[in-house]
């Protein structure tokens, strides 16, 4: 059961973040019109603001990329804000798509949806099977109410919406706040900084034994377009590589690509979060779909983007 994106009007919520800025590259060689909206015209947490935007632009498609994200720290210290925030932006994105008869819609999840002790490598069905990360349990619990939506318009009003959980994304566009962003934007900002100051340390958070899969963002842009395409469905599909690494590794990997020589120190005084989260891919896989970035050419690539971006880069949110 194929969509054609071609001729169509793809509306992609969140076209500035890293995942949909992606988009916005990735659909560039797609025939089809993409429509965009800032968030200072049309707020996506107010109902009445989407509501009035989707019948004036009537989009035929819908990437939802948009939401509140951030690393272990700040979904752990703004609680409110990833619960409230993603609830009201896709809430009303979903619904409003609805409303205005889009054809296919594809909602972002995360891999912190899944159980923190889920079996490894996590298949989709581990959904719901056990107790979440404390750490983000509030964007995972939104997260899940977003697929289910999508789960509930399916099957009251045959809406076409379905659902994707990548893993650990990183790459151009994204957030390098040390304190509130991902692992690898932080890594690569502490390890360039240091080399470039001179400082003989690398302060690593938690312990460094828990272990992360981390897809390029260009590569979950194809995935997510090729499933546009190809995928009909009310079960979320899991988008990853398939290989995990642990945040030590992680660590050396960075520091070798920014040239960062000195030693490492680990900071208990924070959170190591869940333990593992690699995810099963079976499922995309057998859509026919693979991953083309290695880890060392994302970071690679992550990298000379950070240098070359750092006076415009999100450094602080
Ligand atoms: O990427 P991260 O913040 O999020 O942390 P999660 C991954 C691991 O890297 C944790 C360690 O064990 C961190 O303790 N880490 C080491 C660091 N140094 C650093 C550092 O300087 N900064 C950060 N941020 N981590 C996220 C969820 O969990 O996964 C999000 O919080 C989302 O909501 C995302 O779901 C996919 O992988 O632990």
């Amino acid at each position: 059961m194929s969509y054609r994106l071609a001729g169509k009007r793809v509306f992609v919520a969140g076209h500035r973040g890293m995942v949909g800025s992606a988009l916005v590259r990735r659909l560039a060689s797609e025939d089809c019109e993409v429509l965009t909206v800032s968030r200072d015209q049309t707020d996506l947490r107010d109902q009445d603001g989407v509501r009035r935007w989707f019948a004036a632009n009537r989009p035929d498609a819908v990437f939802l990329a948009a939401a509140r994200v951030g690393g272990i720290l700040a979904n752990d210290t703004y609680p409110a804000d990833f619960l409230h925030d993603n609830l009201a932006i896709q809430g009303n994105v979903i619904d409003a798509a609805f409303r205005s008869g889009v054809g296919k819609l594809l909602f972002l999840g995360s891999s912190c949806i899944y159980p923190k002790h889920a079996p490894q490598p996590i298949p989709e069905d581990a959904l719901l099977t056990g107790p979440l990360e404390p750490t983000n349990q509030w964007y995972a619990i939104a997260k899940i109410a977003g697929l289910k939506m999508c789960e509930a318009y399916r099957r009251q009003h045959g809406a076409d919406f379905i659902s994707a959980m990548p893993t650990n994304l990183y790459g151009p566009g994204d957030n390098f706040d040390l304190e509130k962003s991902h692992v690898i934007p932080a890594l690569i900002r502490k390890a360039h900084e240091a080399r470039l100051a001179g400082v003989p340390s690398l302060t690593v958070w938690g312990t460094g034994t828990p272990r992360r899969e981390f897809l390029h963002v260009d590569d979950a842009a194809d995935a997510l377009v090729h499933l546009m395409a190809v995928y009909s469905g009310p079960g979320h599909v899991n988008v990853g590589c398939g290989e995990d690494v642990s945040i030590l590794d992680l660590t050396r990997m960075v520091a070798s690509v920014a040239g960062f020589e000195g030693n490492l120190v680990h900071d208990l005084s924070k959170p190591d979060g869940t333990p593992r989260k690699l995810m099963d891919v079976t499922r995309l896989k057998a859509t026919g779909w693979e991953p083309r970035i290695s880890l060392e050419e994302g970071l690679a690539d992550a990298f000379r983007w950070f240098v070359q971006h750092q006076a415009t880069a999100r450094l602080s949110v």
